[in-house]
């Protein structure tokens, strides 16, 4: 069952930075800011402060957290891909948090908040094997099961851009070879344009190279595009899913989600959830920093 959304929320990205007041379930107010990916860990927090300050926020005020990377049982919180954010390792996070804005807290990964937010609020209702992917900085994802997220003691259940992919070719930052984020993430594209011989590109400027019909363009796109599409019926082979959303701004850009439906139709029929777009759009993690 859902909490209601009453309080605020944050959603702390490898790219970006948000934040929200959320009144009887309803997303009232909204800040945002780049994310300083390679500040410490006290430039995260001052940010964030920020921006609850912005937002009207006193301490004791109920206050969801979701982060990128994974947080273990004991609230200590580390990249998984040391290259998003280089000096979060093994951060103390729960402790921190508590003594920044009281004990009214949950903290939990940004992609798992997304997947229950999308669960609860958005296009998982309904629907009880729910699976959400974000392709944004990374890849992440979260997997909710009877409106319950699959989680584990260290964090890193759900964390499904560091499954290996047949279309990788390249080192990911998490220590692994080949994997669905190393094809598909915002970071890897930003590293596989730099291959191709474009120099200092985002995956937005990918996106519209791809959309202006750039050959080399098309390639990054079309593969990564390949790529979830197979991490999907391997998903759906473990998990049974019935439905999937996309996020992420990479994952809500105009045509990606027709690129994977196209790659999707080539899987038998078993292995081919209804997929759609996140319908809480790039606000899914703050509505589930809430709800759970
Ligand atoms: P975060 O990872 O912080 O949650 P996003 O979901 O915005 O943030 O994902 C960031 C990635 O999405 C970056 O690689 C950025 O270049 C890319 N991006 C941002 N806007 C767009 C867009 N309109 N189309 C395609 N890619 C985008
Ligand atoms: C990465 C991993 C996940 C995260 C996912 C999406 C890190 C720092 N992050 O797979 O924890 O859920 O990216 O995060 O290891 P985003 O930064 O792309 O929004």
């Amino acid at each position: 069952m859902a909490k209601a959304l009453n309080g605020f929320a944050i959603d702390l990205g490898g790219t970006k930075l948000a934040a929200a007041r959320f009144e009887a379930n309803k997303l009232v107010e909204k800040a945002q800011m780049p994310t300083k990916a390679d500040a410490p860990f006290e430039d995260l927090c001052a940010a964030m402060a920020m921006l609850l300050d912005q937002l009207g926020f006193c301490q004791g005020n109920r206050l969801g957290v979701a982060l990128t990377g994974r947080i273990d049982q004991s609230g200590h919180w580390s990249a998984v891909n040391g290259g998003t954010l280089p000096k979060i390792k093994d951060i103390d996070v729960r402790n921190a948090f508590t003594n920044m804005f009281g004990t009214n807290l949950t903290i939990l990964n940004d992609a798992t908040a997304a997947a229950c937010g999308e669960a609860h609020f958005g296009a998982g209702q309904g629907v009880s094997a729910f699976g959400y992917i974000t392709i944004s900085t990374g890849v992440g994802g979260g997997i909710v099961l009877n409106g319950q997220p699959v989680t584990s003691p260290n964090g890193l259940a759900g964390h499904i851009g560091f499954m290996r992919s047949p279309l990788g070719n390249a080192e990911c930052g998490c220590g692994r070879f080949g994997t669905v984020e190393s094809v598909a993430g915002g970071r890897a594209m930003a590293h596989q344009a730099h291959v191709a011989g474009f120099e200092n590109l985002n995956a937005k400027m990918i996106f519209e190279a791809y959309l202006a019909n750039e050959k080399w363009a098309t390639e990054i796109i079309s593969r990564a595009a390949q790529a979830i599409a197979i991490q999907i019926a391997d998903l759906t082979s473990i998990f049974g899913l019935e439905r999937v959303a996309i996020g992420g701004s990479i994952g809500l850009a105009d045509g990606f989600l027709e690129l994977i439906s196209l790659s999707l139709s080539k899987e038998p029929d078993l292995f081919q959830p209804d997929v759609r777009c996140a319908a809480l759009g790039s606000n899914s993690p703050l509505f589930g920093a809430l709800c759970i």
